[in-house]
């Protein structure tokens, strides 16, 4: 039996569960705390942070490293579908995903999440939103007519981008409507099961 220690609301941690959900695989959770220490974790991450998979003997951390190795192991071109220069294009959103989207929302989610919303700094909200919209952009063009970012199938990018819209929309930063393409992708992505299994079964309030 798989075990993901993880953090609900973690949308590196969300990734990682959408994407066990895709490939049917059953695994258990044991959930880390905001800011706890878990010996496990300290003990199987150098850096600390979930996810941690662990699947027998092999321990992974590092959500991506996380993505691959479940790819290879129980999922060949399932998660990184295509030949390799369309592998290589959704490692490229993987990671712009991780490193770019991710940048941005982080700081409106801590902004939001750390203060009420009377004391929300107006001004760092505007600026970190129209650094989200100026990504959605990119994608949107990116995306075009396709139905995923993996192409004709769901892969590794769109179990990213698919926790960090999730939690852009958990946050009330609406986008489906200026973005039509990632609009029409996100309804599609909120209809698959493996979103459904995997949805954070509650979110930090924000107010
Ligand atoms: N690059 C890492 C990032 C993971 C990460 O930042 N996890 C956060 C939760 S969202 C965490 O565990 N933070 C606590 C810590 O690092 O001690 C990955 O992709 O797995």
């Amino acid at each position: 039996m798989l075990t993901l220690y993880q953090r609900t609301d973690c949308p590196f941690c969300w990734k990682v569960r959408i994407a066990l959900a895709e490939l049917g695989l059953e695994y258990q959770i044991v959930e880390i705390a905001f800011a706890e220490k878990h010996p496990d974790v300290s003990r199987l991450s150098p850096t600390g942070s979930v996810p941690v998979l662990v699947d027998g003997a092999v321990a992974i951390w590092e959500s991506g490293v996380i993505l691959e190795y479940l790819e290879d192991r129980y999922g060949p071109g399932k998660l990184f579908p295509g030949e390799p220069a369309e592998q290589a294009q959704i490692r490229l959103l993987h990671a712009y995903s991780d490193k770019l989207v991710g940048a941005c929302l982080r700081e409106l989610v801590f902004e939001k999440r750390s203060k009420t919303a009377s004391e929300w700094d107006s001004g760092f909200i505007e600026t970190y939103e129209n650094k989200w919209r100026a990504c959605l952009q990119e994608l949107d063009m990116f995306l075009g007519d396709k139905p995923f970012f993996g192409g004709e199938f769901f892969g590794a990018a769109d179990c990213a981008l698919a926790a960090r819209c999730g939690v852009a929309a958990a946050y009330g930063a609406n986008f489906t409507t200026e973005f039509s393409g990632i609009g029409r992708w996100y309804h599609t992505v909120t209809r698959r099961p493996s979103w459904q299994a995997a949805y954070p079964a509650s979110f930090i309030r924000t107010q």
